[in-house]
């Protein structure tokens, strides 16, 4: 059988593709990464739209079966290729694959919301449009971030994860967006004041997919 493929730059950061990326280490699955040229707007062109019809990336294929959206794509991923050792979906708990859905759903409705704003002026804009930061933004989704971090910090004060005591999809999904908005220091001063919250972050961190995940991440 041919191993699946990701559609996604090679050079760009896509925090969606690396989503993904990290679910396919995880469970050891062999994949074929296809880079898709943002620069040359690959994305838009009618072979990716046909993969993907937001002309957005990633894009997912597993022989006839084609996907889009990274949190879709990593629960097929971790449902395909899961294991008695591993599956970070807990499926085989009603109120564990739950509590699952629960963080996973505050991941993208919560906290994505929060930090997307703060990274993409603070990184994304400089970076890779030369263009100016605007700090108000920056300010009011801080602020926001501060706020989901508590209830993060509240519950990582009962349970090692934030599904219960065991890693999850839910907490893997954090892992892109982080890696990259940890770096801006009003970012790691919310993670520094609040315990819980930073030593998750440094459980994530020294994983050993992440680990090798990130050593091929631009800095
Ligand atoms: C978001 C994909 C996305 O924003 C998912 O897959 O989770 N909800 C989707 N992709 C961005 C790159 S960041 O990963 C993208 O393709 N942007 C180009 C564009 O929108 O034209």
């Amino acid at each position: 059988m041919a191993p699946v493929k990701v559609f996604a730059p090679n050079t760009r950061i896509s925090t969606a593709a690396i989503r993904v990326v990290l679910c396919l280490e995880e469970v050891g699955a062999e994949y074929e990464r296809v880079n898709v040229d943002m620069a040359t707007g690959e994305h838009k062109s009618p072979a990716h739209l046909a993969r993907n019809p937001f002309g957005q990336v990633p894009a997912f294929q597993d022989e006839d079966l084609v996907l889009f959206e990274s949190r879709a794509i990593g629960r097929y991923v971790l449902r395909k290729f899961k294991s008695s050792d591993v599956d970070l979906l807990h499926g085989s708990s009603l109120e564990e694959s739950a509590m699952v859905d629960v963080w996973l759903e505050a991941e993208a409705h919560q906290y994505d919301k929060a930090i997307v704003p703060i990274f993409y002026q603070a990184v994304v804009i400089p970076r890779f449009y030369g263009g100016t930061t605007d700090e108000k933004v920056v300010e009011e989704n801080l602020e926001k971030l501060g706020k989901v971090l508590d209830v993060y910090e509240a519950r990582l004060s009962q349970t090692k994860y934030l599904a219960g005591d065991f890693f999850s999809f839910a907490d893997l999904s954090h892992y892109p967006l982080t890696h990259f908005s940890i770096k801006i220091p009003q970012v790691a001063a919310l993670f520094e004041a609040r315990p819980h919250v930073k030593a998750w972050w440094e459980s994530l961190e020294s994983r050993p997919a992440f680990k090798k995940v990130a050593a091929g991440l631009p800095q």
